[in-house]
């Protein structure tokens, strides 16, 4: 008989769809028996006696009312059998919970931040949680870099015994993309508002703008890779993060309004532009965790033209990793946005859980 184990997905919006289409097509000796989808924070499909939802079907059955966590948790352990639950939300309530589900056998794959970059109390307890015999495992591949292998290949080097010297990298598709087209090494007079309405058109960004340019999703990237890497950072908001939002556009409220002042300011970003444009640079946003200098850090950085983040195209990722064995630092690139990429590293996660479970 072959291994199965049951799956409890939460969510089934951008990266939860993909997942979903994924995994109904996978085809590897384990079974995955889907006990509960909740589609949404008020719909969601389960039996009691615990029989595979149908994924082909989930987007027209009928459902039921989402299980508040304590039920869930019940539920769950009501099947008697290792469970993962992948929480595809971007939920702060469900992080929350991580802790009591872990302690409780359940393992959990999930592309969502919250729990891995709010305060270090929960990163901590996670952790220590998922560290006692007979806990759930936990894996978060797709929180940074959406599906590139970052996460694991630095927990590798780190348990193994080496240490981070420098991590770098440009870990925002979206920032990535407007700091590609407004900096290039060739000489153009782009402005940084036209290219910040391409990129929302395009739909690289979040609704609104803002919620991009301030630096946070960055930061809270940089928050779990310098936990990584054994630098305790309080909380994405404990060390310096350079908003791209104008002081004076802050308190806004909408992003139209926002979005038809911000040409009022590109001549402040022109100017930076063009200063490290004379110095043969281009200008990127960047996330950075320096060891020698004791420091965590997001904001714009200046690359000579021939640095390989002078060199990245559309809205990619790249991170640079110095340590001590790779002195020549170890580069991964390649796409970090997107809900099939994203998917694919939250999938990757629970294949790798199972087999361990
Ligand atoms: P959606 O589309 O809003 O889907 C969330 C779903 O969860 C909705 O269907 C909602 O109804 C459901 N939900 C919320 N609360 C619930 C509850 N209590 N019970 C049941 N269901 C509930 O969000 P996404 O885009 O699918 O994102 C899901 C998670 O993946 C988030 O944590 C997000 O941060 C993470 N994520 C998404 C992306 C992406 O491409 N969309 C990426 C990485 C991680 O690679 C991506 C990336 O970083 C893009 C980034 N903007 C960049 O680099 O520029």
């Amino acid at each position: 008989m072959s291994k199965s184990v049951n799956v409890a997905i939460i969510g089934s919006g951008v990266v939860g769809s993909a997942f979903i289409s994924q995994l109904n097509g996978l085809k590897t000796a384990i079974k995955y028996n889907v006990v509960y989808l909740a589609k949404t924070s008020s719909e969601a499909l389960y039996s009691s006696d615990y029989q595979s939802v149908d994924l082909s079907s989930y987007k027209t059955s009928a459902t039921k009312p989402t299980l508040g966590l304590d039920e869930l948790l019940k539920f769950l352990q009501g099947a008697k059998k290792a469970t993962i639950l992948v929480d595809n939300t971007s939920n702060a309530s469900i992080a929350d919970y991580y802790p009591t589900f872990i302690k409780a056998g359940i393992s959990i794959a999930t592309p969502n931040k919250k729990a891995f970059s709010s305060d270090l109390k929960t990163w901590n307890e996670i952790f220590a949680n998922s560290a006692v015999p007979g806990a759930g495992l936990v894996a978060h591949e797709a929180t940074v870099g959406a599906g590139l292998p970052i996460i694991g290949p630095l927990r590798d080097l780190i348990t193994t015994g080496d240490k981070v010297d420098k991590i770098e990298g440009i870990f925002s598709g979206t920032l990535s993309y407007i700091f590609n087209e407004f900096s290039t090494t060739e000489k153009s007079d782009v402005k940084f508002s036209d290219v910040v309405k391409v990129a929302k058109k395009l739909g690289y960004t979040e609704p609104d703008p803002r919620d991009d340019l301030n630096g946070l999703d960055v930061a809270r990237k940089v928050t779990i890779l310098a936990r990584i890497s054994g630098f305790e950072v309080e909380s994405p908001t404990s060390f310096p993060v350079e908003s791209l939002i104008p002081k004076e556009l802050e308190g806004i409220e909408s992003a139209a309004e926002f979005l038809e002042k911000l040409p009022n300011y590109d001549a402040d970003i022109q100017k930076i532009k063009d200063e490290a444009f004379a110095e043969n640079k281009t200008l990127r946003f960047v996330g950075q965790v320096d060891f020698k200098a004791n420091k965590v850090s997001v904001g714009i950085g200046k690359y000579p033209f021939d640095h390989p983040f002078s060199a990245l195209k559309g809205s990619d990722n790249v991170i640079s990793i110095k340590t001590e064995r790779y002195p020549n630092p170890l580069i991964v690139q390649g796409a970090g946005a997107g809900s099939e990429v994203t998917a694919h590293g939250v999938l990757a996660d629970t294949i790798k859980i199972a087999e361990r479970i």
